[in-house]
């Protein structure tokens, strides 16, 4: 199915109208040429927009290269008509003009500035040129962290007020989502009882991510309050499971949700 998506379409609107009805799921492609091969990428992002996934991010490794990127998000309009959401690592080589928008990601609990706002006053220009649309999420790593967890003063799975407090801040510093981030590949994802008590105290929707390689961990995520899954290492290692998580939060309707909550 080619991608007809003009980037002026908003992104930002496509994803809250959708959650209105039903939790979402959003696949996460790493485009890093070292174990990204296009013809899986094409396959796999068709098998998973059947499947019902919302929409699909690219990016989260530093190890992109801009000439591979475009061409990952080329291929994958070919074969694919949903939204394509940038998810960068790195500022200089993780914006690419042919993606629909872009998480516009302050890494809330960074040790260092660059994270927080150094990288993207750099991506912003880029972004403006190439008129993608930002979407602003306040991005906040737990233990285990993984990777993106060497840039941050880890919050610890049982530090529960800590995590509201960060996920307050961002969505009083005007976030329009807050991204839960346990790290790529994380032996263990978010806490449920987290994911529960940070839902609790904000109005803006809730990401949760890294880790979740099961139906039940995403449903649970789901059930715990997590609006939007994401999944990026389990679509590397075994496509049919990433199909059956897909359709396990798919299966999830809004309204019984909310009594189980
Ligand atoms: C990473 O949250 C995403 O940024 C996805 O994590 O690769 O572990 O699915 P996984």
């Amino acid at each position: 199915m080619k991608n007809t998506l003009k980037k002026s379409r908003s992104v930002e609107k496509y994803i809250m109208k959708k959650l209105k009805n039903k939790p979402l799921h959003f696949s996460l492609i790493d485009p890093d040429p070292s174990k990204t091969k296009i013809e899986y990428v094409i396959d796999a992002v068709s098998k998973l927009e059947d499947a019902g996934t919302d929409a699909i991010m690219v990016g989260g490794s530093s190890g992109v290269k801009n000439s591979f990127l475009d061409k990952v998000i080329i291929s994958i309009k070919e074969s694919c008509s949903l939204p394509i959401i940038l998810f960068p690592g790195n500022p200089e080589t993780g914006v690419s003009k042919h993606a629909h928008a872009v998480f516009f990601l302050c890494l809330m609990n960074s040790k260092d500035m660059r994270f927080a706002t150094g990288y993207q006053s750099i991506g912003a220009r880029l972004i403006k040129i190439y008129g993608i649309e930002p979407i602003p999420v306040g991005y906040i790593i737990i233990e285990p962290g993984m990777t993106v967890g060497k840039n941050a003063e880890l919050i610890k799975r049982d530090e529960i007020d800590k995590a509201i407090g960060y996920a307050l801040a961002a969505q009083y510093m005007g976030m329009r989502l807050v991204y839960l981030e346990a790290g790529s590949g994380a032996y263990e994802p978010v806490p449920l009882e987290m994911i529960k008590a940070v839902k609790h105290e904000i109005d803006i929707p809730l990401i949760v991510g890294g880790g979740i390689k099961t139906e039940e961990q995403a449903k649970n995520a789901i059930i715990a309050g997590a609006d939007i899954i994401v999944t990026g290492t389990i679509i590397e290692k075994d496509i049919k499971k990433s199909i059956e998580i897909v359709k396990a939060i798919k299966s999830l309707k809004r309204r019984k949700l909310k009594n189980k909550r």
